[in-house]
């Protein structure tokens, strides 16, 4: 066994965070909605700043000082993703606005040339919208089948289940990596070796797997990965699909335009190559050299004690909530593939109202459906409140959160 990682530095990784030394409603703010997006550190700030202070230029054709070290910030950025998640080659890392566009990309570029009438689609039950109704689309362009897996009240994915319902006009499966709602990690391995068994490609949405635990695409063997970077301490407006490089160079293009072309005629044109030909336009420059100083971040800290953390924090909040009076914590009640994710509901106490005398103590979490509608009907939920966590969270934010709760149900029982 390998030993331990270490301990975070709670002090000095805290103080990397301008944004969370304020405070909110005149408490000290404690950020709880990290699902939704994560905060900045100053390494990402200062990369930011120093692009936009000394070289900020257009990438790939200018001849200029500025624009050649714009050119290899944007490249070494994609240099450090790759590594983060550990692929092959950097080319097989397509800069894309976040892990929808990503979705989007293979929905349109892959999916309109593999999925034809007739064909089906695996999802899971626990997906976000946005690993959801891209395939919709798609499947109404082509006029194509969604089925969906089945998960277990806690939110397991029925691997038998799954592995029953392909079938020789299955095209791909698309599961997300960690559910945005109940926080469980679905087993991603084993998910890619039954759909390589029957010749299936896979999507896995990692936009809340990426942020949180080692994510190695070679090692999971998925074709197409897609996550955000402002869920990774990275700026918003900038996230990544990784795909292997024989899909991509089989794949046609998204966006037709700047950069993406190798020759250009009045009736036709010839693609760049990877990955190139998938950005067509001018890019996020600052928002991917933003993104690299992130990974660098995590990496620095070293992803499986921000992952150890967040464990140690997570049994911290489920034992702490569950002791609590009318409040049910949904999903994994311990920390075995799960994440940092907890959604609970209070009884007698509506998901928004928690959220609002939550905030008004300082604290920030989420409530609602999560973008996963399919997912709450399937709970029989209508909303929850959502904490969830990242390595910048101390267990004295996590006591807090339980007090607050505390106190919103007292307050809604005596009223
Ligand atoms: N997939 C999952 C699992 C997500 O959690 C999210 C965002 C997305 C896809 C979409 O990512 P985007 O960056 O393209 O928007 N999830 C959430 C959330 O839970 N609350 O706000 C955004």
């Amino acid at each position: 066994m390998s030993a331990p990682p270490p301990a975070l530095d709670l002090t000095a990784i805290r103080a990397d965070f301008p944004v969370l030394c304020q405070r909110v409603h005149d408490r000290p703010l404690v950020y709880l909605d990290n699902a939704a997006t994560s905060q900045t550190p100053s390494a990402v700030i200062d990369t930011l700043r120093t692009y936009y202070e000394t070289y900020n230029a257009n990438i790939h054709r200018g001849l200029h000082v500025l624009s050649e070290r714009a050119t290899a910030e944007y490249e070494a950025a994609r240099r450090r993703v790759a590594g983060f998640v550990n692929a092959a080659h950097a080319h097989e890392v397509i800069f894309t606005r976040g892990t929808t566009e990503a979705v989007n990309l293979v929905a349109r570029s892959w999916g309109d040339a593999h999925v034809n009438a007739g064909d089906d689609i695996l999802l899971t039950e626990l997906e976000h919208h946005s690993n959801l109704v891209p395939w919709q689309m798609l499947a109404k362009r082509r006029g194509a089948t969604l089925r969906y897996v089945p998960i277990s009240p806690e939110g397991r994915i029925d691997l038998e289940a799954y592995a029953r319902m392909f079938g020789p006009r299955t095209r791909l499966v698309a599961v997300t990596h960690m559910s945005n709602v109940l926080g469980v990690i679905t087993p991603a391995a084993r998910i890619v070796q039954i759909a390589r068994a029957n010749g299936v490609p896979v999507l896995l949405d990692a936009a809340q797997s990426v942020p949180h635990l080692a994510v190695d695409v070679q090692a999971l063997d998925a074709d197409f990965v897609a996550f955000s970077g402002h869920k990774v301490l990275g700026p918003t407006g900038i996230g990544a699909l990784y795909a292997k490089e024989a899909w991509l160079e089989a794949m046609d293009p998204l966006f037709g335009g700047g950069s993406m072309i190798r020759t250009v005629e009045l009736h036709e044109s010839s693609w760049a190559g990877l990955p190139e030909k998938f950005e067509g336009g001018t890019p996020n420059i600052a928002g991917a050299i933003g993104l690299g100083a992130a990974v660098d971040y995590v990496q620095n800290v070293g992803i499986d004690a921000v992952t150890a953390h967040e464990d140690a924090l997570t049994e911290r909040a489920l034992a702490m909530l569950s002791d609590l009076d009318g409040v049910r914590v949904l999903g994994p009640q311990d920390t075995t593939d799960r994440g940092g994710v907890i959604s609970f509901t209070v009884d007698g106490v509506h998901p928004h109202d928690v959220g609002t005398l939550l905030d008004a103590d300082g604290i920030a979490v989420r409530a609602g459906h999560h973008c996963a509608q399919p997912l709450m009907r399937k709970l029989g939920v209508a909303a929850t409140v959502r904490a969830s966590l990242y390595l910048y969270n101390s267990p004295h934010e996590v006591d807090a959160l339980a007090e607050g709760v505390a106190r919103a149900k007292a307050f809604f029982d005596e009223h």
